[in-house]
């Protein structure tokens, strides 16, 4: 029997890590009533599971405990990796393990967009749901953008955007899509995934039970690795001229000025939307084929895409009285910084890249490559500030403060500070999100902050 058809049935269930993952899966096995008997672990205490402590059993001494082996059932968190220790027993002793998206997948029969890559894909998630939104559609937007997908089905709405991680894509089964998406691979979760190939085959999972399956023409390890007959598959591609385009004006790709074509009709140009560098070109260029799969009007969507201001922390302008400064804290990976250097090459400014913090084994060499090139001035701060020190043949700075401070007696009114760490943030932050507004504190108290 599969595990779909055994969710009415009495079983002793283990869900593994109680961050915001799991305890969106006690709620909603709660709610719902399933006739399921729960025990809940973490390796730490989690004071946020309490609320259920009539109901489940809470252990916080991990999961290499044999009560673990002894379910019929192990629901994980993201963050936790199945192949090792109790999780490979479980295998073994053929105990099911799946993660909320697979949960989330027996109880809709919605369409689901579902959105992966390395990088991008809380961007596009997000402008797809207001597209369709603008559409008039009732859309649900989840998953690793914050929001469990779990959570979503509370609510009355007849789609969902999912944005799914390697890490999520690794326990699906069951999930069938609409449409899904891959929109890029660079070296990323080193720590998780024993090869580059494996991190790959965790992310295209995404198209096993998709209708529609659109990849990245210009990047061959998002090209569907094997597809059913009755699968669709299409690229996005900046020179798809049959589909939606780009046009550069002197057929340069770093113009400033590029235009949005559907086959020879123009849509609208650069100089009218909100989103600023090559990168947020491309992602544009899927969510039109997005719109064009889900046959909703296109002007309307337009106008969306043109008003939308990106996502804080993602190549996020800001403009002070002494220089113009780019927050994408967001960007934790080698390839993330890269785009954002790329994005600001037709600048003639001096550029300042600020990165730093802990590093996860990327290849760099492209981003040293364009600095050296570009006469970038680097700076490098955090846990691993050292190592970048040596990498770019620059300063090293201990904190991010002690860094602007010094910045800000060199800048110039022309220049532009860019902040793209390209590393994890947890060495001295709690997340991204708590580094770029600390990183808009320090320029807004000492460069006087204009606005983003
Ligand atoms: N835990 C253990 N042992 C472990 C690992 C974790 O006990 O070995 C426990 C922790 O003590 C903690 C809990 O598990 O209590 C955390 O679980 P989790 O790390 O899976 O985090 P959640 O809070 O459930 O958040 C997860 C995603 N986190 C990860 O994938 C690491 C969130 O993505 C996502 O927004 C959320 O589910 C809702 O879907 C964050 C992320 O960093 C933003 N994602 C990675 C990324 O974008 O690069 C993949
Ligand atoms: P993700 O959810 O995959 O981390 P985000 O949209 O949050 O993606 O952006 C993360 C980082 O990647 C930011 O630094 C952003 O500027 C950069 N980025 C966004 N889109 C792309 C893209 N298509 N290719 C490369 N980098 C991108």
């Amino acid at each position: 029997m599969t595990l779909h058809n055994k969710i009415n049935k009495n079983l002793r269930v283990a869900v593994c890590g109680l961050g915001k993952t799991g305890i969106s899966v006690i709620k909603f096995i709660l709610e719902n009533k399933l006739p399921w008997k729960i025990e809940a672990y973490d390796s730490k205490e989690v004071v946020d599971v309490y609320q259920f402590d009539n109901y489940i059993n809470v252990s916080f001494e991990g999961f290499d405990d044999s009560n673990v082996l002894k379910c019929d059932l192990i629901i994980v968190s993201p963050g936790i990796n199945i192949n090792r220790g109790v999780f490979l027993e479980a295998k073994k002793n053929n105990i099911d393990i799946i993660g909320d998206i697979e949960l989330f997948s027996y109880f809709t029969d919605k369409p689901v967009i579902a959105i992966t890559g390395s990088n991008g894909k809380s961007t596009v998630t997000q402008l797809t749901g207001d597209v369709l939104k603008a559409a008039s559609l009732k859309v649900g937007i989840g998953g690793n953008i914050g929001i469990p997908a779990l959570s979503l089905l509370d609510h009355d709405y007849e789609l969902y955007v999912l944005e799914l991680s390697s890490y999520q894509l690794e326990t699906i089964e069951n999930l069938k899509t609409k449409i899904s998406v891959f929109l890029n691979l660079s070296e990323d979760h080193i720590e998780r995934y024993a090869s580059f190939y494996e991190y790959k085959m965790a992310k295209q999972k995404i198209f096993t039970k998709s209708k529609l399956c659109i990849y990245n023409q210009d990047d061959i390890n998002t090209w569907p690795c094997s597809i059913e007959p009755n699968q669709k598959c299409v690229s996005f591609d900046k020179n798809k001229k049959d589909g939606f385009h780009l046009s550069f004006c002197d057929g340069n790709l770093n113009n400033k000025d590029v235009s949005f074509y559907y086959k020879d009709k123009f849509l609208f140009s650069s100089n009218e939307i909100k989103l600023k560098g090559f990168h947020n070109y491309l992602n544009i260029l899927v969510v039109l084929n997005i719109i064009n799969a889900m046959s909703v009007s296109l002007n309307k969507c337009i106008s969306t895409i043109k008003k939308f201001p990106g996502l804080p922390h993602r190549f996020q302008y800001i403009k002070t009285e002494r220089c113009l400064c780019i927050n994408d804290s967001k960007s934790t990976n080698a390839a993330s910084t890269f785009e954002a250097i790329k994005a600001l090459k037709e600048n003639d400014a001096q550029l300042h890249l600020i990165l730093g913090g802990i590093y996860k084994g990327d290849d760099f060499s492209q981003v040293v490559n364009e600095c050296s090139k570009e006469k970038i001035k680097v700076y490098s701060f955090g846990k691993d500030g050292a190592y970048f020190s040596k990498l770019f043949d620059c300063t090293y700075y201990r904190d991010l403060n002690a860094l602007i401070k010094n910045l800000v007696s060199i800048v110039s009114k022309t220049d532009i500070i860019l902040f793209s760490p390209g590393c994890a943030s947890f060495d001295q932050f709690k997340n991204f999100e708590e580094r770029g507004n600390n990183f808009i504190e320090l320029i807004e108290h000492k460069l006087n902050f204009k606005g983003c």
